[in-house]
């Protein structure tokens, strides 16, 4: 059995991150029969501290990228086969640029905004008792704040 690693569901969404979901969506135009496992404590159980993973069958797999490589060569599902060479290699560099580039826009505008945050740290940790709803927001704001800062994005305005 496939078993998809995520943090559950959030923000109106199977799973708020777009790692997670680029993932799942691979699994389910692939047709590949799996299972998901969302809840946000498996960040800290993750091999590299970071979702998704994938356990096929014993085998862990991270990265979104790497996941859905394996996905490929195990279950020869490879969309991208039509493409010419020149084709998939500006496909590689489409997904990286939104993987690596509009990810951390996307992290800002649900972390950093002003604008946002407040709908953002209500749907994400509004159902935890006090005084953990205060104090886990903040840790975990002031974490992220600090990735988007020294990736870079978090140094504009
Ligand atoms: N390159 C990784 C990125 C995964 C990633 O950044 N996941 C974020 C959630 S969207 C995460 O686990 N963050 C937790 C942390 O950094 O502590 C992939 O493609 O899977």
């Amino acid at each position: 059995m496939i078993t998809l690693y995520g943090f559950g569901p959030g923000l109106g969404m199977y799973d708020p991150s777009p790692f997670v979901l680029k993932v799942a969506a691979f699994l389910r135009l692939a047709n590949i029969d799996y299972r998901y496992n969302g809840n946000v404590n498996y960040v800290f159980k993750a091999p590299k501290k970071k979702l998704p993973y994938l356990d096929d069958n014993g085998t862990i797999v991270c990265d979104s990228t790497f996941i859905i490589c394996h996905l490929k060569d195990r279950y020869a599902s490879d969309f991208d086969s039509h493409l010419s060479p020149q084709q998939q290699a500006v496909a590689t560099l489409i997904s990286k640029s939104l993987d690596e580039n509009f990810y951390w826009c996307l992290v800002y505008f649900r972390w950093i905004d002003s604008a946002s945050w407040p709908t953002v740290k209500n749907a994400l940790f509004g159902k935890l008792p006090f005084p953990l709803s205060t104090i886990v927001p903040l840790v975990a704001r002031r974490g992220v704040s600090k990735q988007v800062y020294q990736q870079g994005t978090g140094r504009h305005n």
